[in-house]
């Protein structure tokens, strides 16, 4: 496709997300059913927040409020102009809910100053503001002020917003009785576009600009796209070199890239604006809900569950689906990631069956802990169905060590010996073999992994072919005992699932053609090898010197058939996905020079452990 303009672009961009969204209420004509008004509350410091406030216009009975709080806009049009998507799903917009949007201090309509991941403050004096308080005084005002209001209050989002409603539960109002955080920030040195230290340069869309225009009200400016003159990410970023010279591309409103700059070590900065520390004796009750092939929050969603499970006895559940980032909240029919097929209807089902019943249970209901709702319901990516289970990770779940072995066989027991590979910065593994310029990285979850199995600086470890199930129920371990000719480098280890070559379960979809031998990516993961011993203090590799290098994969749920193969791949490049690790060690890559970079020749030794969760 020749480059387009910008405009074109944005226009791309904004169609094809309206009509997403729009999709969830194609039949639902919000303006024939809610009035619309739009509010500035003030918080403690006096500082003014734009709230948009969708109520039912039937006034014969009271109804609970369903909040979001969002740094995308709430989308203040004007009082005549309403969102293409309101509340978290069809179903509760029907029944009657008052609807409210608030654009976060210091976004879009809202006085202030933004700060990304703003760091909560325990024990708060005096007008001293983080976004729990501005959550406690909203919702203050709300349920003092808004008609018809039964003065309980639900909060939700997605990504972001879902980052707020986790912070929501901190210092919680008495009136927030139900907080859905969906797909969840919990982190961001582990979460979004900066996993393990490394940065994930195909985002760069997302982090080009989270620039805005106060008084612009619309989202057009939330993306913008570098003047492109190719269609081809991976030799763009190529040509482009080191990331310093990236800076032209990032206005200065790039807050994201500024700090990852400035902080590219888990350093006080980060470690304060992470928000899952802070999650205890949890009141409301919640609903963890993320995407299984979610490309961009896993480490939020699993780890903030499994912090609410270890200090609060409220009601916490998670639910976990064949996802991408935010799929649940959209209703396209057939359900796939990239090629592969999981079924239909299956967001629908979650909108209807889950989220409406928690939802109307604690803001509708008795809201006791009576709300039959399973407490990990979880979807089998493998077998493709759902599962319940009574705690995540099932209490029957074991772990089991394989090792990478010889002629690239996964081996019970650890070996002697090892495989090498030449690493060159110059000729990176490329993340997909579908690497467009616009952020596409979400199909790469379950992309077919043969294009790399079949390159020199990727390293295939399998099993045979399995004779029973082995269902996968939680995280991997991966403790890699490595060696470079460098002084820095890159790990990178996939779970795959490989297919039999005839995939005879895929026949009722029209994509079993593609899936014999498919090497589907079941989860995957990088670490920065210099911060293989604290994320705070960075290590360069003796050169040659075996070293342990041990990283956590996020949680999986994954039957591998009876026929299939487990597979694992190991690598240290994986472009443009994540940035080039120079692989001689600086002390901060995004100031690296282009004689930094140098091949090196990698060892990964026999007794490097791969620890799985299994379920017995
Ligand atoms: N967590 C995603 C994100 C964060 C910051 C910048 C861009 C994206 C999200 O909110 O989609």
């Amino acid at each position: 496709m020749k480059s387009l303009p910008k405009s074109i672009f944005l226009l791309l961009f904004i169609f094809i997300s309206t009509n997403l969204l729009a999709q969830t209420d194609a039949e639902f004509d919000v303006k024939a059913h809610y009035t619309k008004q739009e509010v500035n509350i003030p918080m403690r410091d006096g500082i003014l927040l734009h709230t948009t406030i969708y109520s039912p216009k039937d006034t014969s009975k009271e109804y609970p409020i369903l909040m979001s709080r969002t740094p995308y806009s709430s989308r203040p049009y004007g009082e005549d102009k309403f969102r293409s998507q309101v509340g978290p799903n069809e179903f509760l917009m029907k029944e009657g809910n008052i609807i409210v949007y608030q654009d976060v201090r210091g976004r879009w309509m809202s006085e202030g100053v933004y700060d990304n991941m703003r760091p909560y403050i325990p024990e708060k004096t005096g007008n001293e503001i983080d976004e729990a308080s501005d959550t406690y005084d909203t919702v203050e005002w709300l349920v003092n002020n808004v008609t018809n209001n039964n003065g309980r209050v639900g909060i939700w989002g997605i990504s972001y917003p879902g980052f707020y409603s986790t912070y929501s539960l901190l210092d919680a109002h008495p009136a927030v009785k139900a907080v859905s955080p969906q797909a969840s920030i919990g982190d961001f040195f582990f979460d979004d576009f900066h996993h393990n230290g490394a940065y994930f340069l195909s985002y760069w869309r997302a982090t080009a600009v989270f620039g805005y225009e106060k008084d612009t009200p619309s989202d057009t400016t939330w993306y913008s796209f570098p003047e492109l003159k190719t269609e081809d990410q991976y030799q763009f970023f190529l040509d482009v070199g080191p990331l310093s010279n990236l800076d032209k591309y990032y206005g200065e409103d790039n807050v994201f890239w500024q700090q990852l700059k400035e902080h590219p070590n888990y350093d006080e900065f980060w470690q304060k604006r992470g928000i899952v520390q802070h999650l205890k004796d949890i009141k409301p009750a919640v609903m963890i809900v993320g995407g299984l092939f979610d490309a961009e929050d896993l480490y939020g969603p699993f780890n903030i569950y499994q912090a609410i499970e270890k200090t609060s006895d409220n009601y916490n559940i998670l639910v976990m689906g064949p996802w991408s980032h935010g799929d649940w909240a959209r209703q396209k029919e057939r359900q796939a990631i990239g090629n592969v097929y999981f079924g239909d209807n299956i967001s629908l089902n979650y909108q209807k069956n889950v989220e409406t019943k928690f939802f109307n249970h604690f803001l509708k209901g008795s809201g006791d802990a009576s709300l039959a709702l399973p407490e990990a319901y979880m979807y089998d990516t493998g077998r493709r169905e759902w599962k319940s289970y009574e705690a995540w990770p099932p209490k029957e779940a074991v772990k089991r060590s394989m090792f990478l072995g010889n002629n690239q066989q996964l081996d019970d027991k650890p070996g002697e010996g090892s495989e090498e590979f030449i690493s060159d910065p110059k000729k990176p593994v490329p993340y997909s073999e579908d690497i467009k310029m616009v952020f596409t990285p979400r199909k790469y979850m379950t992309d077919d992994q043969r294009f790399a199995a079949r390159r020199p600086d990727v390293l295939v470890y399998e099993t045979s072919e399995l004779t029973e199930d082995l269902t996968l129920t939680g995280d991997v371990l991966a403790k890699l005992q490595v060696a470079t000719t460098g002084t820095a480098a890159d790990w990178i280890v996939k779970v795959i699932d490989v297919y039999p070559h005839h995939a005879e379960d895929y026949e009722e979809t029209q994509d079993y053609l593609k899936m014999g031998n498919y090497h589907m990516k079941v989860r995957s993961e990088v670490i920065r090898g210099r911060f293989r011993n604290s994320f705070s203090k960075p290590e360069p590799f003796e050169p040659n010197k075996k070293t342990e290098v041990s990283f956590k994969l996020q949680d999986i749920h994954h039957t591998f058939k009876k026929g299939h193969k487990l597979q694992i791949q190991v690598q240290s490049t994986w472009f443009p996905l994540i940035d080039l690790n120079p692989q001689t060690y600086v002390e901060n890559i995004f100031e690296a020079k282009e004689e930094d970079f140098q091949k090196q020749t990698h060892t990964v030794f026999h007794d490097s452990e791969i620890i799985f969760t299994v379920l017995e």
